[in-house]
């Protein structure tokens, strides 16, 4: 048993998925491991007993975005708790930051919205802004204050006429980055399409020309360097999320 319960299969034990072993052997008492040995996972089959993982994390999923309040908020912060230098992360090392050419740049919409028309930055730039100081946390272990500036993105959605009683927007980011959020997260009055850092046009390693800044979920989930947004009913996964990430991920 403990060699199915290998390295690999471990990360995917969060408190969550302990909980769900427990009420398992509580209630069928089935441990994980014989749960993993009755749906014929043999040791060199790891791949199903993460399909066995990935969708309990699936129902944990549900259960999070039941419990999700859109009235809830994240804390904010005065300016004089903001970390300083604001930490840089990619799944990819800071020198190899991709350098966007804001001119020709236009963001692209797709999906059940009313106008796809795709929008360039002095058009976004011209749109009303609001500010947070608020708290970016990281899955690797580290949380840092910040500042953002940019449209929230509720009004964003409602002004290009997305259908919001869809389920999920998804994110495509030019760096092969992506991810999706359920739209009671993109609604959240918190959820802001970020143009600015600290004041200044965001500088390319905090995700230039513009990233998806949501106080409510982890740092991963937050998309720098968006190329294109859509709004779907079919689940969209994104780069960590299909490597077996929690997708809901809230913080
Ligand atoms: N396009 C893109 N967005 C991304 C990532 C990435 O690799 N590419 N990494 C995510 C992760 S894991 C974190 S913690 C934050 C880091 O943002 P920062 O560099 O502004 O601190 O960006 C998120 N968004
Ligand atoms: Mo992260």
């Amino acid at each position: 048993m403990k060699k199915v319960m290998g390295a690999s299969f471990e990360k995917f034990r969060t408190p969550e998925v302990k909980r769900m072993e427990r009420r398992l052997f509580l209630r069928q008492g089935l441990s994980l491991g014989a749960l993993a040995l009755l749906t014929g996972c043999a040791i060199t089959e790891e791949e199903k007993i993460q399909n066995v993982l990935m969708r309990m994390s699936g129902w944990n999923d549900d259960v999070q975005g039941w419990l999700f309040s859109s009235n809830r908020l994240a804390p904010e912060f005065p300016e004089s708790r903001i970390t300083k230098p604001f930490p840089f992360n990619a799944y990819y090392s800071e020198e190899e930051v991709i350098d966007v050419d804001g001119g020709a740049y236009k963001l692209e919409l797709g999906g059940m919205i009313k106008e796809r028309k795709p929008w360039t930055l002095p058009e976004l730039y011209a749109l009303p802004q609001v500010s947070q100081v608020t708290r970016h946390i990281c899955v690797e272990g580290w949380s840092a204050i910040g500042k953002w500036s940019g449209v929230r993105f509720s009004d964003f959605l409602q002004r290009v006429g997305a259908d919001t009683s869809a389920k999920y927007v998804g994110i495509q980011c030019m760096d092969d980055y992506s991810t999706s959020i359920d739209m009671a997260t993109a609604l959240h009055p918190q959820t802001q399409l970020s143009f600015k850092y600290a004041d200044q046009i965001l500088p390319p390693k905090y995700g230039f020309p513009m990233k998806l800044r949501m106080p409510t979920k982890l740092g991963f989930k937050n998309p720098k360097h968006i190329a294109a947004i859509f709004v779907t009913n079919e689940y969209p996964g994104g780069y960590w999320e299909d490597k077996g990430y929690n997708w809901f991920s809230g913080s």
